[in-house]
């Protein structure tokens, strides 16, 4: 039997490395499509052994709001499933760059949509779409028919997305399936998101090798995931028979002081809080000095508060279930920090 073909969008990001690790498990032929870049920035695929060209694994040049790339990569290889994970996927810079944001993250969608209904309509495609388009709605826990109320020029770019590919599964009958998903993490993380930023920062204050770290709001809860059960969920989605949206999520909901709180515990640290607002500040009990302070320029202009995901749909559809919980993940981010510090 001729092996699956799978084209990975976003493969440097953390879920593009987990999810070809996946595939490869699944004895995929795995096309890994990346930007030009004038670094090398495959240091996640290296960690997994993926340097070389092989029978099953392979590199391919790809810019998402360029259509022939898009469209020539698609016609070309008529891969059996097509996941799009690439994205300026960072919310804060998407205040900043909102114009940019909606160019990848929107018009580079649609570029996947037609170049699949043009040319491969067999390929099933799974679009990256998150938490973040839910933004503050009424309910306290989201589920697939939980209404959208987007915050930032990011969520508003996803949600574009998300009903691009509802409307071409329901237009032109593609297997084209949302996973809304929200917050995953793993020692694969972005330096710039807010769960690395603080593991990192507590190992090296620990290590003496940074003095105190600067968050914005600790008041905002997050349903944190790890990225390695999240990339089934994904997987498992383009293997039912019919084409369908999922919510993918914990269940379990803590605030960014909490998180800062368990990862200082796991360190074999203790942080007391004093102060409000700007001016709260973290104290390190065993050294007695402040290691956490508040800085307004990691604020967002308007904040998501609050997320809680209902996965019940993943759970019962796909038979899908996390091995992780939030100590774990922590366990496991902390341990790969002090690893790499
Ligand atoms: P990530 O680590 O930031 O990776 C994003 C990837 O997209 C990188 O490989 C990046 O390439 C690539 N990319 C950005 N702009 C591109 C462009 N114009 N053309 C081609 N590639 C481009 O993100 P992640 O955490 O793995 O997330 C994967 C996807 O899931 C994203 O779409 C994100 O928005 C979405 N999502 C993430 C979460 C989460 O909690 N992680 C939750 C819900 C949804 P470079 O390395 O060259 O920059
Ligand atoms: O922020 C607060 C910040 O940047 C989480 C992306 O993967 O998940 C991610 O988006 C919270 C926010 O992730 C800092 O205000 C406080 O409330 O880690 P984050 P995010 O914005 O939730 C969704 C589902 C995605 O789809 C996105 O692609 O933490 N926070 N202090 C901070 N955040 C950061 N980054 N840095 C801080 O210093």
């Amino acid at each position: 039997m001729n092996k699956k073909i799978a084209i990975v969008t976003g493969a440097s990001g953390q879920d593009g490395a987990y999810l070809i690790e996946l595939l490869l498990k699944k004895n995929y032929r795995v096309i890994a499509a990346l930007r030009r870049n004038s670094n090398v920035n495959t240091s996640r695929l290296s960690s997994l052994g993926l340097d070389y060209v092989t029978d099953n694994f392979s590199k391919a040049e790809i810019e998402l709001t360029e259509f022939t790339n898009c469209s020539n990569l698609i016609s070309k290889l008529k891969p059996s499933e097509f996941y799009n994970l690439a994205a300026q996927s960072f919310v804060k810079t998407s205040f900043a760059q909102p114009i940019y944001t909606t160019h990848v993250n929107s018009l580079g969608v649609l570029n996947c949509l037609e170049s699949i209904r043009n040319f491969s309509p067999k390929t099933k495609f799974y679009q990256a779409s998150t938490s973040e388009m839910f933004g503050n709605p009424k309910n306290k826990k989201m589920s697939e028919s939980t209404e959208f109320d987007p915050v930032s020029p990011y969520a508003v770019s996803k949600l574009y997305s998300y009903h691009m590919t509802k409307i071409y599964r329901e237009a032109y009958k593609l297997f084209c399936v949302n996973g809304i998903l929200f917050n995953h993490e793993s020692p694969f993380r972005g330096q710039e998101f807010v769960t690395q930023k603080i593991i990192t920062g507590l190992v090296k204050i620990k290590k003496n090798k940074q003095k105190f770290l600067l968050l914005g709001n600790l008041d905002s809860y997050r349903d944190w995931g790890h990225a390695k059960d999240y990339v089934q969920a994904m997987w498992l989605m383009l293997q039912q028979k019919k084409p369908s949206d999922y919510v993918v999520s914990t269940g379990k909901t803590f605030t960014i002081r909490d998180f800062v709180n368990k990862s200082a515990k796991y360190l074999g640290m203790k942080i007391i809080w004093k102060g409000n607002g700007l001016n709260e500040v973290g104290y390190d009990t065993i050294t007695n000095k402040p290691i956490i302070k508040i800085n307004k320029q990691f604020y967002r202009p308007t904040e998501v508060n609050y997320l809680r995901g209902d996965s019940s749909k993943a759970k019962k559809v796909l038979k899908w279930k996390p091995n992780y919980n939030l100590d774990s993940l922590i366990a496991d981010m902390c341990d790969a920090a002090i690893r790499k510090y």
